[in-house]
């Protein structure tokens, strides 16, 4: 069976989203990201993955995956028909890689990471003074679009409802942008997207608590 290791609301949960999306059954291992720890047995996280992030998909054949973009697309292509990635070979597969990068890079390790994980010493101000011109990217594809990429739901979408999520804890407020919040509401009236952050804000909560 397939293995995700997660951290609740971290990035991993676009794959958990990919994952029920899909269909696909498969085991969560819940990371402690600040102590490097898998909250299973207590052991180092670096014996799953060097890197120390989530996510780490277990294939089939024992093989780790890293990277949301290739883990996203490889829970889509176990199920082709689904759709939720478009197939090798159509244009708009590289849209699909075009918004995986742009959320990854773009809106993920440009905002989110520095935001929640460095200190506001100051260092912070750049990326949030471009992070408005950042979301005004996808707030304008998406204000005559339902989806990023085609007309369905994609594990693109996943990756960026993850990130607009992120946003208001990031002290985005993303109301500014009506295109994208209508986006979001629509990505979580999903039942399985809705399930999906339930279970890991469950999760968050208890690491709160
Ligand atoms: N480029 C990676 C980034 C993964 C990443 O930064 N994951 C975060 C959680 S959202 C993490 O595990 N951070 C822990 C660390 O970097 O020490 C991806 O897109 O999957």
């Amino acid at each position: 069976m397939l293995q995700l290791y997660f951290s609740p609301m971290a990035c991993s949960l676009a794959s958990r989203i990919a994952l029920m999306e899909a269909g696909l059954d498969a085991q969560y291992h819940q990371v402690h990201l600040l102590t490097k720890t898998i909250v299973d047995d207590g052991s180092d996280f670096h014996g799953v993955a060097a890197k120390g992030a989530v996510p780490v998909l277990v294939l089939e054949n024992g093989e780790r995956l890293t990277e949301s973009a290739a883990v996203l697309q490889y829970i889509a292509d176990l199920k082709p028909e689904t759709r939720l990635a478009p197939p090798l070979g159509d244009p708009d597969r590289y849209r699909l890689q075009e918004w995986l990068s742009f959320v990854g890079a773009e809106i993920h390790k440009a905002f989110l990471f520095p935001t929640f994980w460095y200190k506001d010493d100051g260092s912070l101000a750049k990326p949030r003074a471009r992070i408005a011109q950042t979301l005004s990217v996808p707030a304008t594809h998406l204000a005559d679009r339902e989806f990023l990429v085609g007309n369905r739901f994609t594990v693109a979408d996943a990756h960026l409802a993850w990130a607009l999520l992120l946003l208001r804890p990031a002290g985005v407020d993303i109301a500014q942008w009506p295109s994208l919040s209508a986006y979001l509401e629509r990505m979580q009236a999903r039942p399985r997207v809705r399930e999906a952050i339930a279970t890991e804000m469950a999760l968050r909560k208890q690491m709160t608590a």
